[in-house]
């Protein structure tokens, strides 16, 4: 079994200050679970090559985090990393092309999904390494720290990662050195098709952060809002110089770990459960009862993402893939 659905209410009630902020953060999240749903046909359909690891259900957290984000601060991912990749501003066409291996993607279409790189939008990238990207962050706060270039970053990383030893390492160089980086731990109860619980020591994940002296928080992560809140505060501290934060976002991957796995290993009440928090709905929910938003401006906000995607598909299937003559682009030696 895994943790339940069930949350304690974060206070103060977070809010939303307009009905622009409102409907930009429900963009970024439609946007990415719109890109996840065609990647999980053209992955069935046997477009992409290998595995790919979809993130329907944990936009969330990616949204909330990164929307608080200036341009030119960097966040690391990780192979559950297509969200992060958009919700940083990547380029929609650019990063479907590289998951389906095509020329125009962001690494000619040689990386795939997990090793995007979008310097431009301050991604480090996506890994297959669990807890990889973890030090990637930490290296680039002590970077921007050193340099004092007054940039914040984030390492996105699963409830797998909270049992890497380089967790520790990175966490406790980040707090010594006061470093500006936010660890986000995106717990949706399962590594691979194990649970959380099974394989993970300890009562509260908090405590690994806690050990630490490290401001940390359970965060709602079906709730963008309660995100944002938490990020706020942490973005400030570390950008004033006060260091490192922790924040484990309680949230559930709709799908498998990876598009095709068929779930077995998943209790399907909790499952219901679980989608009954959906982050979209429960924006669009509060967009429409707080009169901010009405039920047609969100249809037509669905439908115009709807057909973006489309067109961005359409386009990455006549896109050819990478030539003969592309192998030597981008070696230094
Ligand atoms: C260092 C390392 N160990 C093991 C694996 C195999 N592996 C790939 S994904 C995964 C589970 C990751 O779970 P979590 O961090 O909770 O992320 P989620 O898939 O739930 O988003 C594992 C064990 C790996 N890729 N890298
Ligand atoms: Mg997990």
């Amino acid at each position: 079994m895994t943790s339940s659905p069930q949350m304690a209410t974060v206070s103060p009630v977070p809010s939303i200050a307009s009905a622009e902020e409102g409907l930009r953060l429900l963009r970024a999240m439609k946007l990415i679970r719109a890109f996840e749903e065609q990647v999980r046909n053209l992955s069935a359909a046997g477009v992409i090559p290998g595995l790919v690891h979809l993130c329907a259900g944990q936009e969330a957290v990616a949204v909330g985090v990164c929307s608080l984000l200036r341009a030119d601060d960097m966040i690391a991912s990780n192979h559950r990393g297509h969200g992060h990749c958009l919700a940083k501003g990547g380029d929609v066409g650019r990063l479907l092309a590289e998951i389906m291996g095509r020329r125009t993607g962001y690494g000619l279409g040689r990386g795939g999904s997990l090793h995007i790189f979008d310097a431009a939008n301050g991604n480090l990238g996506t890994t297959g390494i669990v807890g990889g990207g973890i030090p990637l962050a930490t290296g680039a706060a002590l970077s921007a720290k050193r340099q004092a270039r007054g940039q914040v970053t984030a390492a996105f990383f699963g409830d797998g990662a909270l049992n890497q030893g380089l967790l520790f390492e990175v966490m406790n160089m980040a707090a010594i050195w006061r470093l500006p980086v936010l660890f986000v731990c995106e717990n949706n109860g399962f590594g691979e098709f194990t649970a959380i619980e099974d394989v993970t020591a300890g009562a509260d994940p908090l405590a690994r952060g806690q050990a630490f002296g490290i401001p940390s928080e359970t965060v709602d992560g079906m709730d963008v809002l309660a995100v944002r809140m938490a990020a706020q505060t942490a973005i400030e501290r570390a950008r004033e110089g006060n260091g490192p934060s922790f924040l484990v976002c309680k949230t559930y991957r709709y799908g498998g770990h990876h598009a095709g796995d068929k779930q077995d290993y998943k209790d399907a009440e909790e499952a219901k459960a679980w989608r009954l928090k959906d982050p979209i709905e429960r924006l669009s929910r509060l967009l429409k009862e707080s009169g901010l938003a009405s039920e047609a401006a969100i249809a037509a906000l669905t439908q115009e993402i709807d057909r973006e995607v489309r067109a961005v598909v359409d386009l990455a299937k006549v896109t050819p893939l990478p030539a003969d003559d592309d192998f030597e682009a981008h070696l230094y030696a």
